[in-house]
Formats: structure tokens, C-alpha cells, sequence
């Protein structure tokens, strides 16, 4: 039977970041093939498409150097586009990296008063992210790094990082506000060499924080950033920071390896990273949003700006239906109870190590435990007759034999 895929609805909690649907189309060979839309027309197009809501930079709703007055419009006729629709906006985020100022970096350029301008500027755009009704502010660091190693005191530039990141949850503090710091890792693009380039090294950094604003800081990974870093999937990132307790969201795209960020349709080039994501987070019971941070391609026009905005939330239904087909498969859950069976022997209860009191047991009994090493090293694990088991359930497709 053909795979039964839900509409993607507001129930979903799936959110649009305004910037890759307003994007013209330029890239660094061309201009826009077409109009850049405003965000109140995002949030207009992506409400009949079952987005629950969208996400926003400072500068995709005002120009860079508009007037309070100016700003303040703008806001208010997002949030009330936002409202008429049935949407929120769960996160906002500050664009530190398209004005001239910020050629060299914002929170990690050398010149003291452009870093100050970048802080003043995230301060403001924290104001605005509040209004909004957003609980998370991403910080990307898009120009923090640099091409050249000459140009850069990498061990004062990653102090200066830190630096600003405790201004920025004083901040927050200071103001009372409901609000979390999520920092977005991004190997290379637009500079040759990003600091922090992966949610790992992210997460380092977030320990050396001041224990008082830890707490407020957490990670948003994205697939295609970890793609850039050559990972062999984005799923492993998105875990380490589920396991860190520090995954406040994740950004969901589509990218083909380690090359220039390519903000592909989420799902579009790797069916089954998607279904493993999917189903990692079903077993963990996450909750929280999920982001689509893509770009239509250049190709496609006005019309074709809302037909990629439909197959990114689109191809998450449908691999939740595939995750639904996985673990109702009976073969796959038979497989998978022989396999937990055989790696978790009665008699191996002993050799837990997940509490302190365990542990001090453990210890006791391995002084004097005899393991079957040979047996153990020849044992069968079936990998090869799970995956293909995975993968005909995910295609629908019969089992020739129950492996
Ligand atoms: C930029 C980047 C994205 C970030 C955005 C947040 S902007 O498009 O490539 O991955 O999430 O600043
Ligand atoms: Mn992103
Ligand atoms: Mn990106």
C-alpha cells in the first residue's frame, strides 16, 4: 500500500525562517531572478501550507540603518501578519553580517568599536526578538573567523566571542527576559575559516561560559552546516546537543557535502539521513521546534518560492510516515528484539554503569568476570540485514525473507 502521508499542519510546530523565502535568488554569479518578497508576505504564504509560524533577522523585516520609527512599523506589521494568520514566532536572530561594517567580524573583529556596534546591535535586536513573543535568539557568527591567519589573534578573537555572549545574557538578565541564547556553528561561508565550525566545538565553548549563564545557552544545529563539515550525518550533532541538554532547536535543510553552504529543500537530498533524524527524535521524545532554514533554488519563480516551501514541510511528513512504517514493520521489530535479547544477556545486569551506586557494583565484578572474547568478537550483529530492512520498509517495498 502507498505510503499514507498526513498534511503538515500548525500542530507540527514546524517554523519558517522569512529570510530563505525572501530570498531574490542572487548568488555570487548573478543577480535575482526575482522579487524579494517582504516578510509579511512570508508569513502570508506560509500559513496555507501548515507552517506554524516564522522566524526572523533583524534586517529580513527593517533595512539596515532604518529609523526606530522605521523599525517599530515593521515589527508591528510582522507580529500582526503573524497573529491574523494563527502564527508565532518562537526565535529571532540579528543579522551580523551583511552590512560593510561587519566585513571583518562583528563580536571577533579587531577593531574595538565594531565590536561594540555588534553588541549594541544584538542588544536591540534581543528587544525586538521579545516583542515578537520569541523565547530563543540564535547567534550565527557568519563572518566570525577569517581567510587569511595573518589577519586574525585567534586566541583573542575567541575570547572576544565569549565576551560578548555574557554581555548579551547580562543583558537578557538585566531585562527580565524569557529568553535563550542558541549559538549556530557553520564551518566556512562566507569566510574561508568560521570559528567554532561544528555544534561539537560549539558546545566546548558553551562549557567555558560563566556556570551563571550557562544555563541560557545552548546550540541550533543545522544539517547542511554539518554536511559542510564533512560529518557523515547531521544526526549524530543534533544528539550530542539532545545529550548535552543544549538542543534548543535545530535548522533543517538539504546540502551535498563538504563544499559552499547550499541551503537545499529539507529532504531533498538525503531520504535517509531524514527518516534517522526523524526517528532519533521520536525516540527521544523531542518536542520542541523544528526550523526550515532553506533557500529556493534560482530556478524557480514566484510560484516556485511556495512549491519548495511545501516539500520542506512536506518531507517531513512523509518521513514520519516512514519512521511509522520502520517501527510497525514486523520483521525490523522482531529483528530488533532478537538483537536486544542477544546483546543483553541475563547474566550481564551486573555490568551497569549509569548511576554511582551501580557503577561502585560493576567494578566489584569485573575484578574477577571472565568474558568469552573469542565468542564475543565472532558474534553475528545482523547490521547488514537491519539496514536493508530499513531501508525496503522506508520504500515500501515486501521482504523477500525475514532476515
Ligand atoms: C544564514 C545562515 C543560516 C543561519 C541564519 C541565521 S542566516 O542564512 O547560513 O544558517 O541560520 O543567522
Ligand atoms: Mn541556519
Ligand atoms: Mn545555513
Amino acid at each position: 500500500m502507498a505510503l499514507q502521508v498526513r498534511k503538515a499542519t500548525k500542530a507540527d510546530g514546524i517554523f519558517g525562517g522569512v529570510w530563505g523565502f525572501q530570498n531574490p535568488g542572487a548568488d555570487p554569479f548573478g543577480p535575482g531572478t526575482r522579487r524579494r518578497l517582504s516578510a509579511v508576505e512570508v508569513v502570508q504564504g506560509l500559513a496555507p501550507l501548515g507552517y506554524a509560524g516564522c522566524t526572523f533577522h533583524d534586517n529580513d523585516l527593517w533595512d539596515f540603518g532604518a529609523t526606530p520609527a522605521q523599525r517599530d512599523a515593521a515589527l508591528e506589521s510582522f507580529i500582526a501578519a503573524l497573529r491574523n494568520n494563527g502564527m508565532t514566532c518562537p526565535m529571532a536572530t540579528v543579522n551580523l553580517f551583511s552590512a560593510a561594517i561587519f566585513k571583518a567580524g562583528a563580536f571577533t573583529a579587531n577593531n574595538r568599536l565594531v565590536r561594540a556596534f555588534a553588541i549594541k546591535k544584538a542588544m536591540d535586536a534581543i528587544d525586538a526578538a521579545r516583542a515578537a513573543g520569541a523565547k530563543t535568539f540564535v547567534l550565527w557568527g557568519g563572518r566570525e573567523g577569517f581567510d587569511y591567519e595573518s589577519s586574525i589573534y585567534l586566541e583573542r578573537a575567541l575570547g572576544w566571542y565569549r565576551d560578548a555572549v555574557h554581555t548579551l545574557c547580562e543583558y537578557i538578565k538585566r531585562h527580565g527576559y524569557d529568553l535563550k541564547i542558541a549559538l549556530e556553528a557553520k564551518p566556512n561561508a562566507p569566510r574561508a575559516s568560521i570559528l567554532f565550525p561544528t555544534t561539537g566545538s560549539m558546545l566546548g565553548s558553551i562549557a567555558t561560559l560563566d556556570p551563571a549563564n550557562q544555563g541560557m545557552v545552548g546550540v541550533n544545529p543545522e544539517v547542511a552546516h554539518e554536511k559542510m563539515a564533512n560529518a557523515a550525518t547531521f544526526t549524530a550533532a543534533i544528539a550530542e546537543a539532545w545529550h548535552a541538554g543544549k538542543l534548543f532547536q535545530f535548522d533543517l535543510n538539504g546540502q551535498y557535502g563538504a563544499r559552499f553552504d547550499q541551503d537545499l529543500s529539507f529532504g531533498s537530498d538525503d531520504i535517509i539521513g531524514t527518516v534517522h533524524l526523524v526517528r532519533f527524535l521520536k525516540r527521544v521524545g523531542y518536542s520542541g521546534l523544528r526550523h526550515i532554514d532553506a533557500h529556493p533554488l534560482r530556478t524557480e519563480g514566484q510560484k516556485g518560492t511556495w512549491t519548495f516551501a511545501h516539500r520542506c514541510v512536506r518531507n517531513w511528513k512523509i518521513a514520519e510516515a516512514q519512521v511509522e512504517r520502520i517501527d510497525n514493520d514486523p520483521a525490523i521489530r522482531q529483528l530488533l528484539d532478537e538483537l536486544e535479547a542477544a546483546d543483553n544477556p541475563v547474566d550481564s545486569e551486573v555490568f551497569d554503569f549509569s548511576t554511582p551506586v551501580a557503577r561502585a557494583k560493576a567494578v566489584v565484578a569485573l575484578a574477577d568476570a571472565v568474558f568469552d572474547v573469542t565468542g564475543l568478537g565472532a558474534r553475528e550483529t545482523r547490521f547488514e540485514a537491519l539496514d536493508q530492512l530499513f531501508l525496503e520498509a522506508m520504500q515500501g517495498v515486501d521482504h523477500e525473507e525475514a532476515a
